[in-house]
């Protein structure tokens, strides 16, 4: 008999840690069987897939806190500069597999699992997303997360800890219902507790004048009410390296006084009533994408994640006694992930002034060195802003605090355009239209030393049309970073059969880190057997995605060989499901016209939430869902269209969406969608794009050639053209027979026998209520488009090499090269490389 395996290879420790190396399957196994039985007392016997999910997700932990503390330990060695990265959201999905992959330990838990006779895909499926994000701004940040560690730069993500992330959508009679996201309620094995990192946060109070004995005056914030924040800290590994980073976020608290009188006097429930008040501030992520609608709560949950993460940002500077003041700016980039954490340019300002008594001037200076910002959108209605009365009663220190920097700011601006009061009233940071508030996005760009957008045309439009006066005023501010999505989730992991395929044509998987090198495919994307072979593994993803289908869609049968057309995003006016729902009317009215009318067969794909409040994004829901419904019934058209709407969208559906894809549809209103990523996820996955010329599609167009996508619909300036016309939307209906009937037909019964004008919304929006995202006049263009798509796919050769040329040419959307760009550019961040 041989000898037993050792558990461990033998490697030499970091910073007197002790350190294992990659255990072997012998090792990992017992390390499994460990965790099963000391952490959640069960006999393998009776051990369920959660189970096994937890005791695996233990050993793979523990070799990646082995791996954090050497890489903090060199950090604090070190006294290394970092970033810090202040973001509401952070929608990271599982992490069961990224640190299976990161820790390389892959392959090692796939044969021990099979060993213990475990199924491998139903424990991965046993985690439930860690869903703290709306959609793409914070599926962002977990993907520069993912980067950051891989490239070996030290950074902290500091977020809110939510109990309950973006809700679980269901579809009741056609209606998306909301239910809460219990995502921690049996715990999170990927999570530790500090708590002698907890924070007090003062709230509420008022300001106080304190003269000493020469007059002088200094401000005291009294009678504040003190909310903890407690860290939670989730290890964030690199891939192919041994950085391991962190997200620290935090969940807030009553503090442990919270009201012991009250409490003394045995009034408990009293007690334990302002216990909830201080736990209910990280609750719950508010799930609306885009529309600020002012909540306190919400001003409440920014401050306090931003003053938690500033008083731990201080802790860690001044611990080092080779640290002080003066070299602060040269320790720390603060990115503020868009307005949600400008609050911190007022809250840095006051830790200095009234807390390490430095004069203002020092102050401001250290401030905007050390911050800048990111704004994700330009439509008007998520440009936040906060009613003057309501910052008094919550942070009144605060609202001194920018009062101050707007005169300051006023008086640079009347010294730049003495004569032009509008200019000075579009820079200030109050806005006094109407109720007084204050404009957060003016805050920030003030704030900050650099302001950035994140795609190309998206930071033009910034520059020239929502800061125009602020160009003007700080030239060299403004800079563009177009957005990426990190490789490792978005292809190796979520497409292994692409992944393999890919590295075995290459021959080499060097392409995981360096997305440039999937330019090698090039080279094959003509031959006959590799588009096989793609078309191949498409086809497979297909028919796993057709299960996925069956088992979400009641029982809905579609067919692998059908093109797979899919739109998954927020469901937004501005992205035009609409647009794609007419034309799946006309599509289907023209078969019902000419039942033998050649058509490729198509499945429509969608998945969307809608913010609960958001009525016309509701309607919209239930109008796919009908017209699905109706669709999938008639039996005349042959099974030549189906539609099918999944329900819940968020990360891991995703993964399971976008390898299937052939078609991406990217068709929002030019000027609207800051950039899009789920068009890149798509494009790296082999769908080719149906698009509009906004956001980082201009960049796709570019990148894989306008031949291999198709572009369609009005530009950034005819939109513009269209508006200073005066547009009518009844003009487009009444010139276009076809568009005149599915409009007609949406303000019908058709789809909902018995029920009258259930669409009605949508109608109007549409007709009456001015088409605001101009879906009439796009529609023809798309249409023909679609045509041009239709004929592409008949010929599955040229989809393929075009398909594959997409793979080949999207290597820019790596957030690889993003995160390097904002590491040069902006943070000035060196690299820190683990030995
Ligand atoms: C994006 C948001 C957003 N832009 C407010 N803005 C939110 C705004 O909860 N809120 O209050 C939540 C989210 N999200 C998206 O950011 C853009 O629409 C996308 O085009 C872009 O790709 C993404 C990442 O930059």
């Amino acid at each position: 008999k041989p000898a037993p395996a050792a558990a461990h290879s033998a490697e030499v420790g970091a910073s007197g840690v002790p350190t294992s190396g990659v255990p072997t399957v012998e090792g990992f196994k017992q390390a499994i069987l460990r965790h099963l039985v000391s952490t959640l007392a069960r006999v393998p016997q009776a051990a369920t897939p959660h189970d096994w999910w937890v005791a695996t997700s233990l050993a793979v932990r523990d070799s990646l806190h082995e791996r954090l503390i050497a890489t903090q330990d060199r950090y604090i060695k070190d006294n290394v500069r970092r970033l810090y990265y202040l973001s509401m959201e952070y929608l990271v999905g599982r992490l069961f597999e990224s640190n299976l992959y990161a820790t390389g330990l892959a392959d090692v838990a796939r044969t021990a699992l099979a060993e213990l006779g475990v199924d491998y895909t139903q424990t991965l499926d046993a985690e439930l997303d860690m869903g703290l994000g709306n959609g793409g701004l914070g599926r962002l940040a977990a993907c520069f997360f993912d980067s950051l560690a891989t490239l070996d730069y030290p950074a902290i993500g500091y977020g809110m800890y939510y109990e309950f992330g973006l809700f679980r959508q269901e579809f009741v009679d056609a209606h998306q219902v909301e239910h809460p996201d219990r995502w921690r309620v049996f715990g999170s094995p990927w999570e530790v507790l500090h708590s002698d990192y907890a924070q007090e946060i003062p709230l509420y109070g008022r300001v106080e004048n304190h003269f000493d004995d020469r007059g002088h005056s200094t401000p005291r914030w009294v009678d504040t009410k003190t909310i903890l924040g407690l860290p939670h800290d989730i290890a964030v590994a690199g891939y192919g390296t041994r950085t391991v980073n962190l997200l620290r976020l935090w969940s807030s608290h009553a503090p442990d006084d919270f009201d012991l009188a009250a409490f003394n006097e045995g009034s408990y429930a009293e007690a334990s009533r302002k216990k909830q008040a201080g736990e209910s501030i990280s609750k719950v992520l508010y799930p609306n994408d885009k529309t600020e609608n002012g909540k306190a709560l919400r001003l409440v949950q920014q401050y306090f994640f931003v003053a938690c993460s500033l008083r731990d940002i201080l802790r860690r500077h001044f611990r080092d006694p080779r640290n002080s003041w003066a070299n602060f700016a040269d320790k720390a980039a603060i990115q503020l992930n868009d307005t949600h954490p400008a609050i911190a340019v007022v809250e840095l300002m006051r830790l200095m002034l009234d807390e390490h008594g430095l004069g203002w001037d020092e102050a401001w200076a250290l401030t905007t060195l050390t911050l800048s910002y990111t704004n994700h959108t330009l439509l008007p209605e998520a440009l936040e802003t906060w009613g003057v009365p309501l910052f008094e009663r919550l942070l009144p220190r605060h609202l001194q605090l920018i009062y101050e920097i707007n005169r300051r700011l006023m008086q640079h601006c009347v010294a730049h355009w003495p004569q032009d009061l509008e200019k000075q009233r579009t820079c200030s940071i109050f806005e006094e239209n109407g109720a007084k508030s204050v404009r957060m996005a003016n805050l920030a760009v003030v704030g900050s030393h650099t302001v950035n957008g994140v795609a190309a045309l998206h930071t033009e439009l910034l520059k020239r049309e929502l800061f125009p006066e602020f160009a003007e005023l700080y030239p060299g501010k403004f800079q563009n970073k177009t957005n990426g999505i990190t490789p490792r989730r978005w292809l190796l992991q979520c497409n292994p059969r692409l992944a393999a395929f890919i590295t075995r044509t290459l021959g080499h998987g060097d392409w995981v880190r360096d997305l440039d090198r999937l330019r090698e495919l090039e080279a094959h994307a003509a031959q006959p057997d590799v588009q096989r072979e793609f078309l191949a593994i498409k086809r497979a993803n297909k028919a796993e995605l057709a299960d996925i289908i069956a088992r979400d869609c009641s029982g809905l049968c579609v067919s692998p060989d059908a093109l797979f057309d899919v739109q998954i995003k927020r469901l937004h006016e501005y992205k035009r499901q609409h647009l794609n729902l007419l034309h799946i009317l006309a599509l289907y009215r023209r078969l019902l016209q000419n039942p033998q009318l050649d058509l490729v067969p198509r499945v429509f794909i969608f998945a969307a939430k809608a913010a609960p409040g958001y009525d016309l994004a509701k309607n919209i829901i239930r109008a796919i869902n009908l017209v699905a419904a109706r669709i999938n019934a008639d039996e005349r058209i042959g099974g030549k269209l189906k539609v099918a709407f999944l329900p819940n969208y968020r990360v891991s559906l995703a993964e399971k969406i976008i390898p299937a894809a052939d078609l991406s549809e990217q068709i929002s209103t030019a000027g609207k969608e800051a950039s899009g990523t789920g068009n890149m996820k798509l494009a790296l996955n082999g769908a080719l794009t149906i698009g509009t010329l906004d956001g980082a599609n201009v960049e796709i167009e570019e990148a894989v050639g306008a031949e291999n996508c198709f572009i369609f619909g009005m530009t950034v300036d005819e939109v513009a053209a269209l508006r200073a016309r005066g547009y009518y939307p009844r003009s487009v209906y009444d010139a276009d027979e076809e568009l005149r009937a599915l409009v007609d037909w949406i303000g019908s019964d058709f789809f909902t026998p018995g029920e009258h004008a259930a669409f009605a919304p949508l109608h109007h929006s549409l007709l009456g209520g001015g088409d605001p995202f101009m879906v009439l006049p796009d529609f023809r263009a798309y249409s023909d488009a679609q045509q041009k798509v239709e004929a592409c796919y008949r010929d599955s050769t040229q989809w393929a090499h075009k398909a594959l040329l997409n793979v080949a040419r999207v290597g820019r959307f790596s957030s690889d090269r993003t995160i390097r760009e904002y590491a040069r550019d902006i943070w000035r961040l060196p690299a820190v490389p683990m030995a």
